[in-house]
């Protein structure tokens, strides 16, 4: 039986990865940060909870890591952790370069050091592309990296050392790189979410409107159920190498909100949107569109959900969820 030891398991990746993972019959241990308010709505909603063991840990701890290494001892090792809200990166600078960045030289150096045929997967992002685009609209595996915030900047650096520590010490280590992948497990603050959780509050009479920021950036949305796969294929092919996950398709805020708002049976979305300044963001990534014909060519992957059975799915899950709450 493989083991895989998830950092970020209480996410909205970290959920559907461990579930994927059970699926095909791994031994899944997971590194949990203490809070004061533990959260494993996520695990619970795919039924998993029971089904993982949690380790305590945080990735700036590396003592913390070393012992969830030495009791799992992984054949894979997925980093997901992260500070992962861009909006919030530019107030927490320096926490989103130690958790994004440190933590994955932690990570690494631990591998190093303990065990060195322990496969590594690192979460990268769209983000670290930031303005940089080719000249056929798309993003790529060639495409120079231009973040535009601490937290795509974070990235770059983790990329880099993933990278150096497979060329320096042979490890089987990979980046990916995804879009914006989505899910009835995203956190509220991520704009798909926050407007399809809204939409159901506005359908139930709970709230009258939504506060918003930019609406005419594009963003490559996929479902996350969809993109796990993509992580666990990287480990699965016999050399190491990064990859770019997406859809190849791209739409603004505009559009996502339209079809929202579609699949509540709510008419024109305009008069429920209220654009608030605090929502912009001092540097904004304005259109984002991968081309992931390296991963399906070498990997065998390809998105299955359209963006629009994706709004489909979470509005209806959050209608749900709202008409639910006590
Ligand atoms: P998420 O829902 O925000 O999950 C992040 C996870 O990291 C949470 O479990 C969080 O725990 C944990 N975490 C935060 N700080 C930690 C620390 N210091 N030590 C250990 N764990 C820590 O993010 P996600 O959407 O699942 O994304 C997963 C990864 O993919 C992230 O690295 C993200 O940057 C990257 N990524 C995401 C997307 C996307 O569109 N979703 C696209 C590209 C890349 P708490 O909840 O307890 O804080
Ligand atoms: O949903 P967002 O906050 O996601 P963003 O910034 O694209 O980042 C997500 O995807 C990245 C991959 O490209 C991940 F690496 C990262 O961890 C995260 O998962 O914002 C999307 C767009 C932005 O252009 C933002 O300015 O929506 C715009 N927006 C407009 N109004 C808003 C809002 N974003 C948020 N969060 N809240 C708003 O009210």
């Amino acid at each position: 039986m493989k083991k895989a030891l998830i950092t970020g398991i209480t996410g909205q990746d970290g959920a559907y990865l461990a579930k994927f993972l059970l699926d095909r019959n791994y031994k899944v241990f997971g590194l949990a940060p203490r809070r004061s308010t533990a959260s494993y709505s996520n695990l619970k909603f795919l039924n998993v909870k029971d089904d993982v063991r949690l380790l305590y840990g945080d990735v700036t701890d590396i003592g913390s890591l070393k012992s969830a290494i030495e009791i799992s001892c992984p054949d894979e090792i997925y980093n997901l952790a992260a500070m992962s809200f861009v909006g919030a990166s530019w107030d927490l600078p320096i926490c989103s370069a130690n958790v994004n960045g440190i933590g994955v030289l932690n990570i690494l150096e631990c591998i190093k050091h303990l065990n060195k045929d322990i496969k590594f997967y690192q979460a990268g992002t769209s983000e670290m592309f930031g303005s940089s685009i080719n000249s056929d609209g798309f993003q790529n595996e060639t495409t120079a990296f231009h973040p535009r915030s601490p937290y795509g900047v974070s990235k770059v650096f983790a990329h880099n050392l993933v990278r150096n520590y497979r060329e320096s010490f042979g490890i089987f280590a990979c980046n990916g790189i995804l879009f914006n992948h989505e899910s009835p497990l995203r956190g509220k603050e991520f704009v798909t979410r926050k407007i399809t959780d809204s939409i159901a509050r506005i359908l139930l009479g709970k709230q009258d409107k939504i506060e918003l920021g930019n609406l005419d950036t594009h963003r490559d949305w996929g479902f996350a159920g969809d993109y796990v796969k993509a992580m666990w294929l990287m480990l699965q092919h016999d050399t190491p190498d990064d990859y770019v996950v997406a859809t190849g398709k791209t739409n603004s805020i505009r559009y996502f909100l339209e079809k929202s708002f579609e699949a509540a049976g709510l008419d024109s979305y305009d008069r429920y949107i209220i654009q608030n300044p605090k929502y912009f963001r001092p540097a904004e990534v304005n259109v984002l569109k991968g081309d992931y014909s390296k991963a399906n060519n070498v990997l065998n992957w390809q998105p299955e959900t359209t963006l629009d059975e994706l709004i489909i799915k979470m509005v209806s899950c959050d209608i749900e969820r709202v008409k639910n709450e006590i």
